[in-house]
């Protein structure tokens, strides 16, 4: 038994007592982090209970739901209702904004989430996760303007995420560093395992769809291409690269030993904006990414500076290590083209 490592509550308490953070924040990031245990548990038993494959439905996304997606995200909407301070919710499964309270004040929550991230791995019994944000309303908004929820990254006070894995992670950050907790099976807590988890400045190890090269602008076929050259090429070293089709994976091994994470805008996908979306993707990863030292950028602009026009908008990323992050938006100022542009022929 971990006595020796503090509990979720235990480091959150301790937190409200350094750092100030709320305890009504507090008590909604152990909901959320029941929320997650119970997605886990019903992705365990998922064969048995019927609960995988698909939902019959399609998101706003145009993306075929999952049984577990809808499971996943009526889990966080329950226990996020528990909060009396949440005005709102913004998931990747629902179209609208989900209004809390019809008049939200000064110091209430907007929860922006993605209940199940890379659910396409459940059929095939691969890891997946779950990814949050948290930002605190500095004005009363208007609970009939859907526009009220579009913030930036920056006021987000607090993001995080669930890894369903061999061991059960969460890991978070509330603006002063980011810690990993794993589920201890024995007594259901999260326990820090994790305290102030860096990425490693340099690296050799990225991870991205080379399925899609042909589709990528300039600067992205252009690192890649440099990378894969390996020692004998211009970056001198040889690189390893990973692909887990679950970024929530993807950015638990880059804040545990460093990478980067690319998912560029392409020919295919230039016309949305990119592949992930910015409220309940981008935003969250990006905040854990910088609070961790690392970089996360568009490929010419840092997300959490970009200003969201609507709710699943999508926008290209480039997370990870500093100095790697750092060379290909480099490549970028160097590219004629302009990121959501098609590259010169
Ligand atoms: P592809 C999962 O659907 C997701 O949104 C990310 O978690 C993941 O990195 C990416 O899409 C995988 O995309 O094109 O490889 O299936």
């Amino acid at each position: 038994m971990p006595h020796d490592r503090p509990t979720l509550r235990q480091f959150l308490l301790k937190d409200y007592r350094t750092h100030g953070t709320e305890k009504d924040l507090v008590f909604l990031l152990e909901d959320i982090a029941t929320a997650c245990r119970v997605i886990a548990s019903r992705i365990r038993n998922g064969s048995f209970a019927g609960d995988l494959g698909s939902a019959g439905s399609t998101n706003i996304q145009g993306e075929t739901q999952k049984q577990l997606d809808v499971i996943a995200n009526d889990e966080f909407e329950g226990h996020c209702r528990n909060c009396s301070r949440v005005a709102a919710l913004v998931s990747e499964e629902v179209e609208d904004v989900i209004w809390l309270k019809a008049t939200p004040a000064v110091g209430d929550y907007i929860v922006y989430f993605d209940p199940l991230d890379g659910s396409s791995n459940l059929d095939v019994n691969l890891s997946v996760g779950s990814i949050f944000s948290i930002v605190q309303l500095t004005e009363a908004i208007d609970a009939s303007d859907d526009r009220t929820v579009l913030r930036r990254g920056t006021e987000q006070i607090c993001a995080g995420y669930a890894v369903y894995g061999p061991a059960m992670s969460f890991v978070i950050t509330t603006g002063a560093g980011v810690h990993g907790f794993t589920n201890h099976l024995g007594s259901g807590e999260f326990r820090l395992v994790s305290r102030d988890m860096t990425i490693p400045e340099e690296t050799d190890e990225f991870a991205i769809n080379a399925s899609r090269h042909s589709s990528w602008n300039q600067p992205i076929r252009r690192y890649f291409d440099e990378c894969v050259a390996g020692k004998d090429g211009p970056r001198g070293k040889t690189f390893n690269m990973r692909w887990t089709a679950s970024m929530v994976l993807d950015i638990h091994r880059i804040l545990t030993r460093g990478g980067v994470f690319l998912y560029p805008d392409d020919s295919a996908n230039r016309a949305q904006g990119g592949k992930l979306r910015l409220l309940y993707e981008a935003n969250p990863m990006a905040m854990l990414i910088e609070q961790a030292g690392g970089r996360a950028t568009t490929g010419r602009d840092r997300i959490l500076d970009v200003q969201p026009t609507s709710s699943h908008q999508r926008v290209p990323v480039i997370f990870g290590s500093k100095a790697e992050v750092e060379r290909i938006e480099g490549y970028f100022e160097e590219s004629p083209v302009s990121v959501g542009a098609q590259d010169p022929v």
